[in-house]
Formats: structure tokens, sequence, C-alpha cells
């Protein structure tokens, strides 16, 4: 997931992580006992230990390269920052859902109410990033996830985000330009 690798970038932990392949499709594939959910990112650590999910790989990560830039590691801050962190990464998480949905259901088995349902979560999360967006100068545990999920929503368009969205288009300009980590961690399909 590109929010890893982003941290892993801007952290400059890239020589001390190793990048493997996984195939979520493949019954053989050994993500599921490394991770009982099945779910990526997951990172091994050097005993074969596994750390997951995103948010608890980015403050494994954090401890890893002795710094808290990305997230302080107490006070009324990190409650927030943490909040906004899961708020961000929901944006992915529903976007997952809309696009199973339409992945694994024929046209007529999909639910409208279920996809509106994901889609509403979506735009609320949007709406409340466009009133109150991160400073695009800083690099940390929030505007990195918000990068990510609009990347993610560009990349995979479960819903259209950016005519509703036009101070959070400004923003991933300004981010992107400002943190170039954005850019070096594009997926190729992107
Ligand atoms: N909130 C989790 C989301 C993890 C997640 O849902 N990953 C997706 C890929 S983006 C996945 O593993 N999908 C396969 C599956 O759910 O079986 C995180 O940030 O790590």
């Amino acid at each position: 997931m590109r929010k890893v690798r982003m941290v892993v970038d801007v952290l400059g932990l890239v020589d001390r992580v190793t990048l493997l392949p996984i195939d979520a499709a493949d019954p053989n594939d050994p993500l599921p006992q490394q991770n009982p959910l099945g779910k990526y990112p997951c990172l091994l650590r050097a005993d074969g230990t596994a750390v997951y999910d995103s948010s608890v790989i980015l403050e494994f990560l954090q401890l890893v390269a002795g710094t808290d830039r990305l997230l302080p590691l107490d006070g009324p801050q990190r409650i927030d920052m943490l909040t906004r962190t899961r708020l961000a990464d929901g944006i992915i998480d529903a976007g997952a859902l809309v696009i199973y949905e339409e992945r694994y259901h024929d046209a007529a088995m999909r639910s409208k109410t279920w996809l509106e349902h994901q889609r509403s979560k979506i735009g609320r999360a949007l709406a409340m990033f466009e009133a109150a967006p991160p400073d695009p100068r800083r690099t940390d545990a929030v505007s990195i996830g918000l990068a990510c999920a609009l990347g993610f929503l560009d990349r995979r368009q479960p819903v259209a985000w950016r005519e509703a969205c036009p101070g959070l288009v400004h923003w991933l300009a300004s981010f992107a330009r400002n943190e170039p980590a954005f850019d070096r961690t594009r997926p190729p399909d992107a």
C-alpha cells in the first residue's frame, strides 16, 4: 500500500525494507498466514513476526527511525491526528467496498443502497477534509494518509471527487510539489 511506501521513503528507511509482491487471489499466497485477515500492507520484522495495519506499521517505522515527526507519541494532538488518519483510511476502506461490490457482483446483483451507503461515507469524509485540510507543506501521518486516499480515488474511481472538492484538488497538487515521496511512490498503473 502506497501509504507505507511513502512512510518508508520519508523516514529514510528504503534500504532497510524489502517489498514483497502478494496475490490476494492466490490461495497459496503466504499473506493469510502472516495476517489472518489476509490484508496488506503487512510488515514482517526480522524475527518473522507481523505488524499490521498501515497505521500500526507507521508507528513501528517511526520507532525504528527514532523519530516522532509523522505522529506525536503522546498529547492531545496525537488523538486529533489519529482520528484524522482513520478518516483518511476510511475513504480507502469505503472505496474498496465499492470496488469489490462492482468487481464481484454482476450488474444485476449489485446493491445500489450499499454502493450509495459507502459512497456517502467517502463524500462526508472528503467534505470534512475540504473544510479543514492539513497544511500541504507538512508531511505527517494525516497528510500522507489523505494524499494516498486521494491518489486511490483517482486511480480506482469509486467516486468522482475532483468536481466536488476543488480545495482538495489544490491541496493535493501543493502537497505533491512539497513532498516528492508522493510521486516516487506512484503505483505503476496510476
Ligand atoms: N485499514 C487497512 C486497510 C487494509 C486493506 O483493506 N487492504 C486491502 C488492499 S488496499 C486488502 O488487503 N484487500 C484484500 C482483502 O481485503 O482481502 C490499512 O490501512 O492497512
